[in-house]
């Protein structure tokens, strides 16, 4: 490096400490530019973010822009905790927009609280054998030879309920994320090595410690199953199962296995770790039992945020379902009294979040919000009083929905614009 070049980096090094919020007489005359820097008027009021190594080659959001995750109450523990290891950690979605959760805000969850593997992708390899008639192991490069598919999945946590003490909507709702997957169908892979007649059953390893493990039906790893490799674009986060992972389309996120090594053909149920939580081995009753209801919640106003006073607002949530594509979404403004058709702001895809909106006219008095949602085999997202009234119990306004909660989240709007956890 000749010292032209030395000083160019030394530059662009302050460049970066300029982006980091240091003041520009700070940096002296090195940069004459920044030296001088325009007076901010208000024909040009905000000063220029110069261009950093970091900056050019992978990009930086603004520093206005402070979204971040957080570690989700469900694990009741930090992550990462003093080892290193990941827990339950929650999306910001109050402030999402659009269904693409970026990889940096997706949910991360692990069943155990992990460590996460960090792995050389020429050295990553994935084995298909059991009930199949010729078993294969595939390098990373192997895998990109298939064709391809990309699609728009949500993944969700069984853990993701809400109570009444939650506060915003990433503790009620933020262990569901939504990004666009790419990768290999896994039937292509199982067409490739030949299912036998006795296969019936497959499970899906991870290569960490607690690997993630579970028994899939093979109908479904025939129909939807995704083998990704990519993320939006780019190649999955660590945080997601670099290098690989399945996608189990409408399953809980138990089984969308990350680190992705193995995939044994079996002619029976596998009780594997993970299976801790499932309550049945009869395939068609855990596709049905273990795929996410019909479900959606308001982002837009949601607990904490404020309404600065009367007047226009765009009510703007996210709906899912494990059943298909979602179908209608309604919003409630009066508690419940009427539901009104919302709009979508993209089309609905199978086990994919979608955007709905609804316009409203505050008048300023308190009352309720809530959305609800149907899908395409004709579920709809139920009230908790409607649960409730189903397994016959009091209901209390803070009940306790058994199983996966899909019910419905109510946000209270208060005279002074405040927004509240409904079920508080
Ligand atoms: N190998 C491995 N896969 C895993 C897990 C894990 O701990 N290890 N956690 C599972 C759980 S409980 C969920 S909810 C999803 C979460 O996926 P995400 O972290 O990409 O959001 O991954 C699943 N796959
Ligand atoms: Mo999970």
């Amino acid at each position: 490096m000749d010292s032209e070049q030395k000083s160019r980096r030394a530059l662009l090094k302050t460049g970066a400490a300029l982006a980091g919020g240091i003041t520009l007489g700070a940096v002296g005359k090195a940069n004459a530019q920044s030296a001088n820097p325009p007076t901010p008027t208000s024909e040009n009021a905000s000063p220029m973010i110069h261009g950093s190594k970091e900056l050019i080659e992978y990009g930086q959001r603004s520093k206005y822009v402070t979204s971040v995750r957080i570690a989700h109450p469900l694990g009741g523990r930090p992550s990462p905790d003093v080892f290193g290891k990941v827990f339950h950690v929650a999306s910001p979605l109050q402030d999402s927009v659009g269904v693409i959760t970026p990889s940096s805000l997706h949910y991360i969850a692990t069943t155990r609280g992990s460590f996460m593997p960090d792995i050389d992708p020429k050295l990553h390899t994935l084995t298909l054998h059991g009930e199949v008639d010729r078993p294969l192991t595939l390098t990373m490069d192997d895998l990109k030879r298939f064709p391809s598919v990309t699609r728009l999945h949500f993944i969700e946590c069984a853990g993701n309920r809400h109570n009444g003490k939650q506060r915003t909507v990433q503790e009620t709702h933020g262990m569901t994320s939504c990004s666009e997957w790419t990768g290999v169908l896994l039937s292509t892979l199982l067409k490739e090595c030949g299912l036998k007649s006795s296969a019936k059953w497959f499970v899906a390893e991870g290569a960490e410690e607690v690997k993630g493990a579970s028994s899939i039906p093979i109908v479904k790893g025939m129909d939807d199953c995704l083998i990704a490799y990519g993320q939006n674009g780019e190649a999955l986060r660590p945080q997601q199962g670099f290098p690989l992972r399945i996608m189990v389309p409408g399953f809980e996120g138990i089984y969308h296995t990350k680190y992705l090594r193995r995939i044994k053909v079996t002619n029976q149920f596998y009780m594997n770790y993970n299976e801790f939580g499932h309550l049945t081995r009869e395939d068609k009753e855990l596709a049905l039992g273990e795929r996410i209801g019909p479900k959606s919640v308001i982002t837009y106003p949601s607990g904490t945020q404020r309404l600065p006073g009367p007047g226009f607002y765009e009510i703007s949530g996210l709906a899912w379902s494990g059943g298909g594509a979602v179908k209608t979404v309604e919003v409630s403004t009066d508690g419940g009294k009427k539901w009104n058709r919302a709009e979508f702001k993209n089309t609905p895809q199978r086990m994919a979040h979608v955007r709905f909106a609804y316009p409203w006219k505050w008048d300023g008095t308190e009352t309720v919000i809530m959305s609800r949602t149907t899908d395409d085999i004709g579920q709809r997202q139920a009230l908790r009083e409607e649960i409730a009234e189903w397994w016959k119990v009091p209901f209390e306004r803070d009940y306790r929905v058994p199983g996966l909660d899909n019910s419905v989240m109510p946000w209270k709007i208060s005279k002074d614009g405040s927004v509240t956890n409904g079920l508080a």
